[in-house]
């Protein structure tokens, strides 16, 4: 095959604007030119993937390509092949072959098949993003040959809807973005202090009392003093079938949604719905209208705990997610110390204090899920008072918590604030909008490694890969979403996908301003690199 060798990889991927960077990539001389005649070729599972490409492609194209069905390579044809015997490529790698007499696509698992066509997506002119026919261009993909896979099997961003409620609509064109950059794994940070948002049928007034607040804190909470509110109710929830379509919409896309249920902190609109929950059932909460740690934790009794799994149930059966996420963060034990009937409950468990009492709490969780066959991954405060035997660290408070679970032969995803808080400042904070406060410049993100030199081969195999958090308390809407995610989660894409040997942020810069062609078209609304030129 004519392909060039020769030459240095990120000079020919920086002509391209490929991100994620794929493993190997070789170009050649030529195109071969997508017509409305050109078939897409596929067969049994393939077939799925091939429908996606043809929809996908049609809107800018403004045809749909014909489908047939069979396996053989093909000339003219853009072939899906799913070939067992691919193993070195993983569950989700895939080869793209382009050459002048037409496309071939292989993976082990259609997950690849996929992948592989959010490449062919970048391959293509940047109008292929349109939603609408686009007259006068020609469907060039440059001639390549294309071996990828990823380095990390956790790539994720989470998303807070608890703090502002995230619609539907919004929720569904992220994970279309996510996709696009090949991360897999969308975390829906679903209860905190300020809202509980998804429906549960056996406790109905999570929702009806639970996911609205009177009112919202205006300006920043540390800065912006005294308080001022917006003096506007702010809500909203995932009904049960928005839940299905959702994880559905995710599933087509092979991005898995991780729910998170807090506990035993950030409960308070929880609490506020079943004052039970809390250690001070005669008081009346309200759902909290500002931001910050807030001192209402669950109490332990026996009834707590079987809400709580309760909840988990119809959780699991939302979610296929083999993860299920507990929080875990930020539980303030002041109202635990106070109340003389959670210290009665520790001694009647025989424990120590009030972290081993959390440690407890979370152990009936990672007892309960394992049961049910899932696993349970939590903030790294899971791992005072002792880690629950099947617990997976996410690791946010630095790198530590990480180290010492995957020390203690536990999983781990990487998600710290140095690296990956994408609700801190992108650039001075006076030429932002408002956020919480903390730096973290797309630089920062790039030069991310996810796995510390403090660990050996054998517990480096823990770290699953890394999460950007989108936490949303300064983020009212889709459009600040977009400018707090991107373009960092662009570097994010290629710490967790691409080979470490290759990176290079020059070189990302450069491919990152083509691809920045792509998600002016998609509408983005990224912060621009150089934000002067606004
Ligand atoms: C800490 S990170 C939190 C969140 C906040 C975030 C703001 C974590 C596990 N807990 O509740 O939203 O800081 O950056």
């Amino acid at each position: 095959m004519p392909y060039s060798t020769s030459g240095n990889r990120e000079e020919h991927t920086a002509n391209l604007g490929l991100i994620p960077q794929p493993v190997e990539m070789r170009t050649a001389p030529g195109v071969f030119t997508i017509t409305p005649q050109t078939p897409l070729v596929a067969t049994g599972e393939a077939l799925a993937e091939a429908r996606m490409a043809q929809d996908t492609l049609a809107p800018a194209m403004g045809f749909r390509l014909p489908l047939i069905e069979g396996d053989g390579p093909r000339n003219g044809a853009i072939v899906w092949l799913l070939d067992e015997t691919l193993t070195e490529l993983g569950d989700e790698g895939y080869r793209l072959d382009v050459t002048t007499e037409g496309v071939v696509i292989r993976a082990p698992k259609r997950a690849g098949l996929f992948f592989g066509l959010q490449t062919m997506r970048q391959l293509l002119p940047p109008a292929i993003f349109r939603q609408a026919r686009v007259e006068g261009i020609e469907w060039t993909l440059p001639c390549v040959s294309i071996t990828d896979y990823p380095r990390f099997q956790w790539r994720g961003l989470m998303v807070d809807p608890a703090r502002h409620f995230i619609p539907k609509s919004a929720l569904l064109r992220f994970i279309d973005v996510m996709a696009l950059h090949k991360f897999n794994t969308l975390q829906l940070h679903l209860t905190d202090d300020q809202g509980w948002r998804i429906e549960i049928r056996k406790y109905p007034k999570l929702t009806e009392i639970g996911a609205w607040r009177d009112e919202t804190l205006i300006g920043n909470l540390l800065h912006d003093t005294p308080h001022k509110f917006d003096g506007r109710p702010h809500g909203g929830y995932y009904t049960q079938d928005d839940i299905r379509e959702i994880v559905r919409y995710a599933a087509d896309r092979h991005v898995t949604v991780v729910p998170e249920i807090e506990m035993p902190g950030h409960a308070r609109a929880a609490i506020a719905s079943y004052p039970e929950l809390g250690c001070n059932p005669d008081q009346r909460l309200s759902v909290r209208t500002i931001w910050g740690v807030c001192q209402d934790i669950f109490n332990p009794s026996d009834e707590t705990i079987a809400f709580l799994q309760d909840v988990l149930v119809e959780v699991m059966e939302l979610f296929p997610s083999t993860f299920i996420h507990i929080g875990g963060d930020e539980a303030v034990k002041d109202q635990w110390k106070a109340s003389e009937s959670v210290q009665a409950r520790i001694r009647e468990l025989g424990l120590e204090d009030e972290e081993e009492l959390q440690s407890w709490f979370i152990r009936q969780m990672d007892d309960f899920l394992t049961r049910h066959g899932r696993r349970l991954i939590g903030w790294d405060e899971i791992l005072q008072g002792g880690l629950a035997p099947g617990a997976t660290v996410m690791s946010w408070r630095g790198m530590d918590g990480g180290i010492a679970a995957a020390r203690k032969g536990h999983d781990v995803v990487m998600a710290p604030t140095s690296h990956t808080y994408f609700d801190y400042y992108q650039g001075p904070p006076e030429d932002e909008p408002l956020a919480w406060g903390g730096l973290l410049p797309l630089e920062t993100v790039y030069d991310f490694e996810p796995i510390p030199e403090e660990l050996d081969k054998e517990q480096s195999r823990h770290i699953l890969g890394a999460q950007g958090q989108l936490w949303g308390e300064y983020i009212p809407d889709e459009r600040q979403l977009e400018y707090m995610a991107y373009p960092r989660a662009c570097a994010l894409a290629e710490v967790v996908w691409s080979p470490k040997e290759g990176r290079d942020y020059d070189g990302f810069r450069q491919r990152l301003e083509r691809h920045l062609e792509r998600l002016k078209v998609l509408d983005v609304n990224y912060r621009p690199l150089d934000p002067a030129s606004r």
